[in-house]
């Protein structure tokens, strides 16, 4: 499955045809990253990414096969940051296709439910597991979903908030359902994403320069 956001781009092959569309990118410099999110099956991964990029959400969200692709820009203050997300599925069966997403991702959000005991081991799992196999410079958060459900909250914040600190990741709650914090958490993410404004691929992400005549490198949408 993939998706793009309403001021994104949907394949990366387009960016030389934005160079007509300013108003989505008022910045001429872009970097494009690398986001992947990773947690335990049915903690609101694909609602937070849907939230962020649709402004949708569902009761009824269907649990992720493998994996979906969207993408969403985020305009900071001189460049735009164009996020290519990668939503994985939390089953267990698709746990071996994991490195292949997290595979040079610049930020990943490791999702867990607040009302799940189970869903913060996981995360926890996944922090130890990205700090030994992930990309070196991957910029870990750490976020609790579902805090429109804290009356049913087992996760102390106090508890969530240290943990993410003695690993140094950033830390929020949020809720998809209500939008809480949703929007903040991605742009936070954005901002992370390295950016080397004089134009050159760091390996974690890449600018591309819209104001050049230069056409920009082509980019491959699978996640090496
Ligand atoms: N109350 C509440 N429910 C939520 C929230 N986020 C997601 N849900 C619900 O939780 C269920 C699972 O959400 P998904 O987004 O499919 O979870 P996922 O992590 O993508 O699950 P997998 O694709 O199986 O890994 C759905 O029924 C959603 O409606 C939230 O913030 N609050
Ligand atoms: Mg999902």
């Amino acid at each position: 499955m993939s998706m793009s956001g309403e001021k994104s781009i949907s394949d990366s092959k387009s960016a030389a045809v934005l160079q007509s569309s300013p108003a989505l990118f008022p910045n001429a410099k872009v970097v494009q990253g690398k986001v992947v999110l990773l947690g335990d099956s049915a903690v609101g991964k694909s609602s937070l990414v849907l939230r962020f990029v649709k402004k949708q959400f569902s009761e009824y969200q269907e649990s992720t096969i493998g994996a979906a692709f969207l993408t969403q820009t985020v305009t900071a203050k001189d460049y735009t940051v164009k996020l290519e997300i990668w939503d994985t599925a939390g089953q267990e069966r698709y746990h071996t296709m994991s490195p292949m997403y997290y595979r040079n991702a610049a930020v990943a959000v490791i999702v867990y439910d607040i009302t799940s005991a189970n869903s913060f081991a996981r995360a926890k799992f996944w922090i130890k597991e990205l700090q030994k196999n992930g990309p070196q410079k991957c910029s870990i958060v750490l976020a609790g979903n579902k805090l429109d459900l804290a009356d049913r909250r087992v996760v102390d914040t106090e508890e969530a908030r240290l943990f993410a600190e003695e690993k140094g990741a950033l830390f929020f709650e949020v809720s998809a359902k209500t939008e809480h914090n949703v929007d903040q958490m991605f742009e936070t993410a954005a901002l992370r994403i390295p950016k080397n404004l004089s134009g050159k691929s760091n390996g974690l992400s890449k600018t591309i320069d819209l104001s050049s005549s230069a056409q920009p490198e082509e980019t491959s949408k699978c996640c090496n």
